[in-house]
């Protein structure tokens, strides 16, 4: 155990938003306090908490929901974490839409920890960090982790891996997005939130979105495609009170226990590549071939995984 690994295990219990950000960085970072302090977080928490992740494209509402989507829970004195996925901020900064967050209604609440994770310029390891940061945040005390992504491209779809229960964000108007998500859609999302529904086309997209998850509904008799106007809180009460009966579902079905599994799965992989890449880029230097760089490849890994 390093002593600085120490110091943030008992900011992270002491619920100090100071130590649980640099805890963050020291897991994003993977520098050489990450193992420790993982090894030694608190993990009888993470089995209770909710993960919830957000998704959809660009502009259908996720950041705009998520708002009050807390205050609902702040409401029933939750402690809620949030993870924003920031597809469009440089790797240094990686505030851009934590800010914009921070800027709206729980800027001042210590109950709510907000930590938004560039995607630009990282070469994987989204899944590692956000995985990690998740249960830094439980073992902090936070009930809820909300992580909210952008519902396309691949890593951005690993990411709601991690969520327990997956809210897919769409708004009238996005067809051509929907239709390109629309396999993803089946996969990815328990909720399908029709939001912005003061404005025409709610109703239409409604009914073709119940048609896609007629099979989902009868699963587990739960509404799963709801409407939502984000900007004025409405169906936000009914939608997080038919999360929580999706959540009981599925904890009582060993559905949310596979799901954790998947999870770790997932992320243990992404920490394996994350892991592995620098020892490798050695390994090839070291292993200098004319071969074919896909034969190469495989010839590398036979002798490296010989039970592979
Ligand atoms: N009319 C209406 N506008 C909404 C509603 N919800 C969000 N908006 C507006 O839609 C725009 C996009 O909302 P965001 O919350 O930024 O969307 P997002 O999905 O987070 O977008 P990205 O972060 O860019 O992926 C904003 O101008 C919101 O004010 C709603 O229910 N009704
Ligand atoms: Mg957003």
């Amino acid at each position: 155990m390093t002593k600085k690994s120490n110091a943030l295990l008992s900011g992270i219990k002491a619920q100090d938003p100071r130590s649980i950000a640099r805890a963050i960085s020291s897991v994003e970072n993977n520098d050489q306090d990450a193992a420790s302090l993982l090894s030694g977080l608190d993990r009888h928490l993470i089995d209770t908490v909710l993960i919830l992740g957000i998704t959809g494209p660009p502009g259908a509402g996720k950041s705009t929901i998520t708002s009050p989507i807390i205050s609902t829970l702040r409401k029933q004195k939750k402690r809620i974490g949030v993870i924003a996925i920031d597809p469009s901020s440089p790797i240094s900064g990686g505030a851009i839409l934590g800010d914009r967050i921070r800027m709206m209604d729980h800027a001042l609440d210590e109950q709510v920890i907000l930590r938004s994770m560039a995607t630009r310029g990282r070469l994987g390891g989204l899944c590692a960090s956000a995985g990690a940061a998740v249960r830094i945040m439980a073992a902090s005390g936070c009930e809820v982790i909300i992580i909210e992504t952008v519902g396309v491209g691949q890593s951005e779809m690993d990411i709601v891996r991690l969520a327990d229960c997956t809210l897919m964000v769409l708004a009238p108007g996005f067809g051509d997005d929907i239709q390109a998500m629309k396999a993803g859609l089946l996969e990815v999302a328990d909720f399908l939130v029709v939001n912005k529904s003061d404005i025409a086309g709610a109703e239409s997209l409604c009914m073709e979105m119940e048609h896609i998850f007629v099979q989902k509904k009868e699963e587990s008799g739960i509404q799963r495609v709801l409407q939502t106007v984000a900007t004025n809180n409405k169906g936000i009460a009914e939608l997080l009170d038919a999360v929580e009966h999706y959540e009981q579902f599925i904890t009582a079905n060993g559905i949310k226990e596979k799901r954790r599994a998947k999870a770790m799965d997932v992320e243990t992989l992404d920490w394996i590549f994350e892991m592995l890449r620098p020892k490798l880029s050695k390994v090839i230097v070291e292993h200098a071939t004319k071969d074919d760089p896909r034969v190469r490849a495989q010839e590398l890994i036979n002798r490296l995984l010989p039970i592979a």
